[in-house]
């Protein structure tokens, strides 16, 4: 997950400059293995038919049904064959740059903690359930992977224009929370879902959230929350396009152009949005 409410200013004693610790696999307890599983198992029983074609194989090729807490010495042999990228352990949030700068350099940064039974379905930080379930599977698909080191480097650039609160909403709407158009029908790629048991059901099968075909300077303007299930997601129609879209993007130009325009109220739909549902948002309405 992308939001934050505490980082640190510096690296915490014992991490290295870039903010990476040692996994120190050993050092897990048999109670944090327990709920890995526990977590694990609840999620990839309800995943055939919800998660995309590329997830499902990633699970395959990673070999994430071993029991435990994956070490990262096997999985990242595994992944750096599949695309290069390597899972590295920090402490917890770390600063935009150096999230990014990882990102561009094929390393994906996952949270070395665990939440706890108290924590099953809702933390704000992200812990390794979230970061190497949720996002590692998608980081095994070579078009995927390639998306990921766009958007590191498209965030180290934002920087320069003071554009990363746009820019965050490209990774919120399709990293974290995404879905896409596949021949058998919708499915989800995003980390923020597929580490989620209630929004795994919601966001496919729930009348309540707007489901609207991808457009980037329409999702750029559109306004996210991260207390609760989305009020809206936007569709890819495949991960090629999305690559293609991001990487042919001039993300100059288009930061100009959002500044002139006003950002989208959550759950708005326009004219010219091509939707898939228009959401009842009755879920949103019951909570407000
Ligand atoms: N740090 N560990 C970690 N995980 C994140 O997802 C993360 C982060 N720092 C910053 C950040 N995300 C955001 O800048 C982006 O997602 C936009
Ligand atoms: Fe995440």
């Amino acid at each position: 997950m992308a939001d934050f409410t505490h980082v640190y200013d510096a690296p915490p004693p014992g991490a290295n400059p870039d903010w990476t610790i040692p996994q120190s696999w050993e050092v897990f307890s048999a109670d944090e293995h327990a709920m890995w599983d526990r977590l694990f198992a609840r999620q990839s029983a309800m995943l055939p038919g919800r998660a995309c074609d590329a997830f499902m194989r990633g699970i395959d090729v990673l070999k994430l049904e071993k029991p435990g807490i994956p070490d990262y010495r096997e999985l990242n042999a595994r992944l750096i064959a599949a695309t290069g990228w390597q899972v590295m352990a920090v402490p917890g949030l770390v600063p935009d740059d150096v999230f990014f700068d990882h990102l561009a350099n094929r390393r994906f940064p996952a949270g070395n903690f665990i939440r706890t039974p108290e924590q099953l379905d809702y933390l704000q930080e992200p812990d390794v359930f979230h970061d190497v379930f949720g996002h590692v599977p998608m980081l095994a698909d070579p078009v995927f992977a390639d998306y990921m080191v766009a958007y590191g480097q498209g965030g180290l650039r934002s920087l320069g224009f003071g554009a990363l609160h746009k820019l965050a909403r490209l990774y919120w709407y399709t990293v974290e929370f995404g879905l896409i158009e596949e021949p058998a029908g919708l499915r989800i790629y995003g980390a923020g879902i597929v580490s989620s048991y209630g929004e795994s059901i919601f966001c496919l099968d729930d009348p309540s959230p707007n489901r609207i075909r991808f457009d980037l300077l329409r999702l750029m303007r559109t306004e996210y929350r991260i207390d609760d299930y989305q009020q809206n997601y936007f569709v890819i129609p495949s991960l090629e396009h999305l690559l293609k879209v991001t990487v042919e993007t001039d993300f100059a130009p288009l930061y100009a152009q959002l500044e002139s325009l006003p950002d989208i109220p959550i759950a708005d739909i326009l004219p010219e949005d091509d939707v898939i549902t228009h959401g009842t948002q009755a879920y949103a309405h019951s909570k407000a």
